[in-house]
């Protein structure tokens, strides 16, 4: 290498020096595009370099073209990959905003399918003259068994089936105590739908130690078996379909006499029988009868002036009938595949 070689590969050789300083000194796109601009722009310093090499002498214009295509062809890589590195932060910290993307769609919640039912089911009864009530999911053993008739040593009070808090609370494991609390309060007429959470020691593939339920009363001077018939067949009738039929089976409820479940021809195969009515053609839906007159003593209703009828029923077990849900437990996984379809 002669003289002049040496001085010109060392002014490369600066120039790169430099370069790569200011390159450690670029935190932003903005900076990065100056810095393209000074060395490989129109008039940059290296673009200028490579311009003027045919005024060089002769004997040094090829290593001169060589080594300044080599570090023009360096700094393209340098700099198109610190583009790609500020590009990526800048749009993780949402600097960088490309307006010429699509908007994202807003996911949009819907209601829980026993919060739907629950609604539709208190909602029909509104329309016919019911009061919405709401009493305590810690109750006590008065109001849960007591009250309603429902003695010590009861069948129903066994450990199995009620979580005790202590000796005298439990957890309701129905929303029945609601009405005795409000009857203490109100004179007949009564007409009023209690919705809620209800509590018991039981879990398998078709009970869930916490479900919901919906009771109703109605208490007045003339309230008749013929009243619950009717109340109970509009209901039914504007929940599930105008023409489905359904039958009143004798039963037995410690706090109803008579007592009658309701069943529904099944709504999957019209009552010709198949899995989910276990062949029978008929579906189990509500439990009612007419008040017990124990039931009217203890809260201090007259029994030779007033009568009224009650009724239950499962709302987990209605929306499973109405939209042809197979398993209780997807009510409770929170599966947003399940949820979305709702
Ligand atoms: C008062 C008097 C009587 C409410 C009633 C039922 C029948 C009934 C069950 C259906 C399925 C609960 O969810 S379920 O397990 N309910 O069968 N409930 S009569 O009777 C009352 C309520 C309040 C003062």
């Amino acid at each position: 290498m002669d003289k002049r070689e040496e001085t010109q590969h060392s002014n490369l050789q600066e120039i790169e020096k430099e370069i790569l300083i200011e390159i450690e000194e670029i935190k932003s796109l903005d900076l990065l595009e100056r810095l393209t601009t000074k060395y490989l722009g129109r008039k940059g310093i290296l673009t200028t370099f490579l311009r003027n090499i045919p005024k060089l002498p002769v004997e040094d214009r090829p290593s001169a073209g060589k080594n300044a295509n080599l570090l023009k062809v360096k700094l393209e890589g340098l700099f198109s990959q610190l583009r790609a590195q500020l590009e990526s932060v800048a749009e993780n910290n949402n600097d960088f905003i490309d307006v010429t993307l699509p908007g994202r769609v807003a996911i949009r919640g819907t209601l829980h399918p026993v919060t739907r039912i629950s609604r539709e089911i208190t909602a029909i009864f509104s329309r016919i003259g019911f009061e919405i009530a709401e009493g305590p999911e810690v109750e006590t053993d008065y109001y849960n068994f007591e009250a309603l008739n429902i003695p010590k040593y009861h069948p129903a009070r066994d450990m199995q089936d009620t979580f005790y808090v202590s000796e005298n609370i439990v957890l309701r494991t129905h929303t029945s105590p609601t009405q005795p609390r409000v009857m203490e309060k109100v004179k007949p007429p009564v007409r009023i739908i209690a919705p809620g959470k209800v509590y018991r020691c039981d879990s398998d593939v078709t009970h869930t130690p916490m479900f919901h339920q919906v009771e109703g009363l109605m208490v007045d001077s003339d309230v008749s078996f013929g009243d619950l018939k009717g109340t109970l067949s509009t209901f039914i009738h504007q929940l599930f379909d105008e023409d489905i039929s359904l039958r009143f089976r004798p039963s037995f409820f410690p706090f109803t006499e008579p007592s009658a479940e309701v069943d529904i021809e099944c709504v999957m195969c019209r009552g010709k029988g198949c899995r989910v009515c276990s062949g029978t053609g008929w579906l189990e839906v509500l439990g009612s009868g007419m008040v017990h007159p124990a039931v009217f003593e203890n809260v201090g209703y007259d029994t030779k002036k007033y009568t009224g009828f009650a009724f239950g029923m499962g709302v987990e077990r209605l929306a499973m009938l109405k939209y042809g849900i197979d398993d209780l437990r997807k009510f409770f996984e929170n599966d947003m595949r399940f949820l979305r379809q709702f």
